[in-house]
């Protein structure tokens, strides 16, 4: 590493908690699916920042949006009404065919009120009693980092030594029904899943899986809370990844992509009454649902859909797909994905899969693993035929690499 971009790093380490590991990139300049660092090395950005930049980097509409409404109102608080925040409500309503929306900033402020809520109208119009309400999740889940939340992970790092955990979750295999079907009981209120697990290295679910889902929930009164914050808002190659699977959540959660990278912007989506039972002063937040948030959020929905990435990432995201399952390495244990939703997984044997983004890097590729063995492909939803060509090429000349 050349001196500055030590120097970036050293000042990291000197200053910063110690939370992460990132690779030895310092970035200063994004456009589209491209990033360069500070030595003006330019890399495809296959992780997208976790699917929050779909739209692809500063992308120049909502860069505008974001400008324009900065010079005029940034932030009132929930205590007055602001003039963007209704056509945000109408728009992405109109969007989703969801009912009634929750504006909130990140993610897991997303899932946190999600789970007060589904709680809330378990005691109130359900009639779990006072303090019963159960929750079910799934093993391997990521839902953020909040403490409520990292009460019900599975995965030791996320959670250990950060106990006590709030009671009223349990927790069931991904993707087999008939574990729901027996962890149901009266007092369940809601099963809040990812449709595709994404940390967990973007594992599928089994075809019929929430079909089954679906029909258990409404046959138990059971709120099925879709986390769609990675995969939603076209990743999967369609605008949910609920459409896949022919169903509808009674709870959508976004987030990431819902302001292209601009600013944290989340939302509850509810087609029912769940949002209805939270009245005044129950719940809120100082940035929830501010001006600057929505003018973000309105211009993301919309370079979204009128540019034509959902479609584009379902068009591109076979091909990419397609692509990768065409690499013949012993390295490669097994590639799967859905859209620009992707992964692929190394035999233990080929060595940890960080080595691997870390000689993508030297080829121009930005990605990320997840749990040693995955590597993650997630590149913004513009990119083109040509751009998916130059990256597969520098994937198979590195995982056909031997490492040993
Ligand atoms: C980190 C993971 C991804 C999410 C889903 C809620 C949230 C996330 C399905 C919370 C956030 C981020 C968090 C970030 C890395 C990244 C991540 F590796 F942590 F698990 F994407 F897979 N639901 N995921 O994926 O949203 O509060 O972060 O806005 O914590 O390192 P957030």
């Amino acid at each position: 590493m050349s001196a500055s971009v030590i120097d970036f790093v050293a000042t990291e380490a000197r200053f910063g908690a110690h939370n992460y590991e990132p690779i030895g990139v310092v970035l200063s300049r994004g456009e589209g699916v491209w990033v360069w660092d500070t030595e003006g090395n330019r890399y495809l950005d296959c992780l997208s920042a976790y699917s929050a930049v779909s739209q692809g980097h500063c992308h120049p509409k909502i860069l505008a949006a974001m400008v324009e409404q900065a010079h005029r109102l940034t932030l009132t608080s929930r205590a007055f009404h602001n003039d963007q925040l209704a056509p945000f409500y109408e728009e992405i309503a109109a969007l989703t065919g969801s009912h009634k929306v929750l504006p909130m900033n990140s993610g897991a402020e997303a899932v946190e009120s999600a789970i007060k809520s589904v709680r809330k109208w378990g005691y109130e119009v359900k009639g779990v009693p006072d303090g019963q309400a159960e929750i079910i999740v799934c093993a391997n889940n990521f839902h953020g980092r909040t403490l409520g939340i990292v009460g019900f992970s599975t995965d030791p790092d996320t959670r250990t030594h950060f106990g006590p955990f709030a009671p009223g979750f349990k927790i069931i295999p991904f993707g087999d029904a008939t574990a729901l079907a027996e962890a149901i009981t009266p007092n369940t209120v809601a099963f809040l899943v990812e449709p595709i697990q994404g940390e967990a290295g973007v594992i599928l679910p089994p075809a019929g899986y929430f079909a089954e889902v679906r029909e258990l929930c409404t046959t138990n009164n059971v709120m099925l809370v879709l986390d769609e914050i990675q995969t939603g808002l076209g990743r999967t190659g369609k605008l949910l990844a609920e459409q896949h699977e022919g169903i509808e959540a009674d709870v959508t959660l976004l987030g990431k992509a819902l302001s292209g990278g601009f600013y944290p912007v989340s939302a509850v989506l509810s087609n029912n009454d769940v949002l209805g039972t939270l009245r005044p002063g129950q719940h809120g937040s100082t940035f929830g649902g501010n001006p600057l948030a929505c003018a973000v959020a309105r211009a993301a929905l919309r370079v979204l859909t009128e540019e034509g990435m959902i479609e584009n990432a379902a068009r591109q995201g076979a091909r990419f797909l397609e692509g990768l399952k065409d690499i013949r390495a012993n390295t490669i244990r097994e590639v799967r994905g859905r859209g620009l939703m992707l992964a692929v997984e190394l035999h233990p044997e080929a060595g940890r899969a960080r080595r691997y983004c870390e000689a993508l890097q030297s080829k121009g590729i930005l990605a990320k693993d997840t749990h040693e063995q995955t590597i993650r492909i997630a590149p913004p939803l513009v990119i083109t035929s040509d751009e998916v060509d130059w990256a597969l090429e520098r994937l198979a000349t590195t995982l056909t690499q031997d490492f040993s």
